[in-house]
């Protein structure tokens, strides 16, 4: 039995997503994204109260890089891994994990934005700040699309894998705060791999609980 648990849009978004690539059987169970995740019964799947959390092989597992690395393990017949000895195990370890590089940002983006709910909480100079270093992410991603190797399309050389859906499902959350519009390989490469049935089965039910009720969030400007 696989269980995951999910808040739509979140980093769990990244391993339901990667679950229906690897087309295993397992179930959802929705949280919302509020203190319910730091009662006690959800501390006992994710200690310090996260999404996602995985139950597997009778097991419980946090951390959605971990999770990723031992899902591509797990089931390798759909090759969203690259194994020890595969010439593209490095790179796909770097970018599985510059997900999370990615995903610091957005948070902190997504507290501002979103979780401060009065403005005098909010910080402009965060915002601007935390924009900035997502720019920096997307730079990092349009220099790797851009190397002018056979078969680019993807990550890595060997095609698509685990890595498109780490780096990927960080980029849908950080377009919510800076768009591709000046990273146009890394815009190509986003309409490639979100173009796939796995990616859409993972997006929140249009009527569902969402974390960003509002596709763009642009930093404030300040009269000073
Ligand atoms: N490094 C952890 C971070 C997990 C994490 O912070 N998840 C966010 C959702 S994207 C969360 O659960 N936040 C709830 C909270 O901070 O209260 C991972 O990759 O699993």
């Amino acid at each position: 039995m696989i269980r995951l648990h999910h808040c739509p849009q979140t980093r769990s978004m990244r391993t339901l997503w990667l679950l229906y690539e690897l087309e295993v059987t397992f179930e959802v169970v929705l949280h919302a994204f509020d203190r319910s995740l730091r009662a006690s019964e959800y501390l006992t799947l994710s200690p310090a109260g996260r999404v996602p959390a995985l139950e597997i092989d009778g097991e419980r597992m946090f951390e959605t890089g971990a999770i990723t690395e031992y899902l591509c393990e797990r089931f390798p017949g759909a090759n969203m891994g690259r194994g020890p000895s595969d010439p593209d195990r490095m790179a796909w370890l770097v970018w599985v994990h510059f997900a999370e590089t990615i995903s610091q940002h957005v948070a902190a983006l997504t507290q501002q934005h979103v979780m401060l709910y009065e403005d005098s909480m909010r910080s402009p100079v965060v915002m601007k700040l935390e924009a900035a270093r997502l720019g920096k992410c997307y730079d990092a991603l349009e220099a790797r699309l851009s190397t002018p190797v056979e078969n680019r399309d993807y990550l890595l050389t060997s095609g698509f894998s685990a890595a498109d859906v780490s780096v990927g499902q960080a980029v849908y959350m950080a377009r919510h705060f800076r768009t591709l519009d000046d990273h146009p390989a890394v815009s190509d490469w986003y309409d490639r791999i979100t173009d796939r049935d796995a990616f859409r089965k993972s997006l929140p039910d249009a009527a569902g609980a969402r974390l960003y009720a509002q596709e763009f969030y642009p930093a404030w400007e300040t009269d000073d």
